[in-house]
């Protein structure tokens, strides 16, 4: 890994678990004169063992969906910035929240591919084999106070990612106004494309489920919620609510 990579690959873990840090270091990064890379973007390694969310999401769907799926969406954002030194010196976050300051002839190929990096990467660390029951702190709180309880708050994200047509997402996030909502989206299109923050991702893709559920994913979504990181998600919820106010 270069320097860069490095820089960025910290930058990208960085400002998934600590945001003030991470514009410190993606600032830092950008100043710096990159050299020539062919493969800026990485595949970021799980943090827990492929295993770990058996019995809810199996192993061999671990691998094939990191892998196989997450790396292609890696190699296909890499060939597509090829050429652009401007847009691989960008974190895979700002580029999905700039898509507009792409050039046109790239943008499809940069919403889809980098739009399948970057939310695979935070996909990942808002799950885990014991990341805790329901929320937390401030998150607890104000899920309460905007769906009227957690168990509401579940039905509807279940609904909502029930009722996705063909391949997407569901997603909880906060807007700029700080605003929690649902909403879902098609392919790979990210939240951040529109200015909000994801605070908590469901892959609904088939590839997420098919091998274990094949076509049942009501079940698939009801397994989801045993393998929530919420300690990941309510800290995620809490350092996107503090930048708002800063
Ligand atoms: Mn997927």
């Amino acid at each position: 890994m270069n320097r860069r990579s490095a820089l960025k690959a910290l930058g990208l873990t960085a400002g998934l678990v600590a945001a003030g840090n991470a514009l410190e270091v993606s600032g830092w990064a950008q100043a710096a004169a990159p050299p020539p890379a062919t493969s800026p973007f990485t595949l970021p390694p799980l943090n827990y063992a492929y295993d770990a969310l058996e019995p809810y999401i199996d192993a061999t769907t671990m691998h094939l969906h990191h892998d196989k799926h997450h790396a292609a969406y890696v190699d296909k954002l890499n060939a597509a910035v090829a050429g652009h030194p401007d847009l691989a010196a960008k974190t895979v976050d700002d580029l999905i929240a700039g898509l507009s300051s792409v050039p046109e002839d790239l943008r499809t190929a940069v919403r889809n591919q980098g739009g399948g990096h970057a939310n695979h990467s935070f996909w990942w660390l808002t799950l885990s084999g014991s990341g805790g029951a329901a929320p937390k702190a401030e998150l607890a709180k104000d899920i309460d106070a905007t769906f009227s309880s957690f168990a509401k708050f579940q039905e509807q994200l279940s609904k909502a990612a029930a009722t996705v047509f063909g391949s997407g997402w569901a997603w909880l996030t906060l807007s700029h106004e700080g605003k929690l909502q649902i909403e879902t989206s098609a392919n790979q299109e990210s939240p951040l494309s529109s200015g909000r923050t994801p605070i908590l991702a469901l892959d609904v893709w088939e590839h997420a489920y098919y091998l274990k559920y094949q076509n049942r994913r009501a079940d698939y979504i009801g397994a989801f919620f045993h393998v929530v990181n919420w300690d990941f998600v309510s800290g995620r919820y809490a350092e996107a609510k503090a930048r708002l106010k800063a």
